[in-house]
């Protein structure tokens, strides 16, 4: 039998236009929030940043980390501050762990460019942040808590081309109220899968079944989040993970008794991207 193929469509128009918004607003700032989804800590970054950004400071933030194993993305933090150079801080937006830090943080960071305008004969000024990222990792939501407190916009900054709104998040902070959206290019169709596992691609980009068995397939090969997953919908251990053996457990059955697996394959992707089903970390740290 034929594999089935997942196929992720991309629409190149929609990238270029993204990759040009994205560049406007990475041009306004001295410091980059690039927020990454902590189950995918490796396939939800932006290989391009270190080329749009230039020496440009970066913080990173692992969010929806409640939906991992704590010890386990201890260990992609350490890597990824070692390969990429950057502070990175692990955040979920239902909590305020971690969000003071990421102020201290963004400060530090935006020191260096603070001393070089003052160098110039400037006066210091407040440090302008943008928050950018995949879609769906949580950028509105982070915004919307470093605004919680202070709500007063500042006004769009002279001498930019599109009016772009700046909320002051403390006296020495400016954030960006619209995030940057990080464009997805279509060479790499397994990472593709993998941000559509957690929601980070459109869902009118692919049909649900064949991204479900992706999902078991990759699950597959690690042998405790199989077990969760089996645990999870009732499976034994002799019984395979699959999409038909899920739905006959489920007992979601068509009329005429085949199993519902396009049913299944949506209870799949919802229950995974809701952390129904555990905790589990998709990219492997060699
Ligand atoms: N479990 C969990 N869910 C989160 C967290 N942060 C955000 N979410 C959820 O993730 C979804 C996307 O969050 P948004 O803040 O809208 O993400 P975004 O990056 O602004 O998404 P786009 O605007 O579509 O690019 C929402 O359903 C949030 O409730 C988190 O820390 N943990
Ligand atoms: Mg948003």
């Amino acid at each position: 039998m034929k594999k089935d193929k997942t196929h992720i469509h991309w629409y190149p128009g929609h990238i270029a236009k993204a990759e040009r918004l994205l560049k406007e607003k990475l041009n306004l700032v001295d410091v980059v929030i690039e927020v990454l989804d902590a189950r995918l800590p490796m396939s939800s970054s932006y290989n391009n940043i270190k080329k749009l950004l230039g020496d440009k400071p970066r913080l990173l933030l692992l969010n929806k980390s409640d939906l991992v194993n704590p010890e386990e993305i201890k260990k992609w933090v350490e890597y990824i501050e070692k390969v990429s150079g950057c502070p990175v801080l692990t955040i979920d937006t239902k909590t305020n762990r971690n969000f003071n830090v990421i102020e201290k943080l963004v400060l530090k960071l935006a020191e260096p460019r603070m001393q070089a305008l003052m160098a110039k004969g400037l006066l210091r000024r407040p440090a302008r942040v943008v928050v950018v990222g995949l879609p769906n990792v949580g950028k509105s939501s982070i915004i919307n808590k470093l605004t919680k407190s202070s709500k007063t916009k500042t006004g769009a900054k002279a001498g930019v081309t599109r009016q772009q709104q700046w909320v002051r998040i403390n006296p020495n902070i400016d954030l960006l109220d619209t995030p940057g959206i990080i464009p997805m290019r279509q060479e790499d169709q397994d990472r593709a899968q993998k941000l559509a596992f957690v929601n980070s691609v459109s869902e009118n980009a692919y049909s649900p079944e064949p991204v479900a068995k992706e999902l078991l397939e990759l699950i597959n090969k690690n042998e405790k989040y199989t077990k969760k997953f089996k645990e999870y919908y009732g499976l034994n251990d002799e019984t395979k993970l699959t999409t038909e053996n899920i739905s006959k457990s489920r007992n979601w059955i068509k009329t005429g008794g085949e199993p519902d697996t396009e049913r299944t394959a949506q209870y799949i992707l919802r229950d995974f991207r809701d952390g129904k089903i555990g905790k589990f970390i998709l990219d492997t740290l060699e």
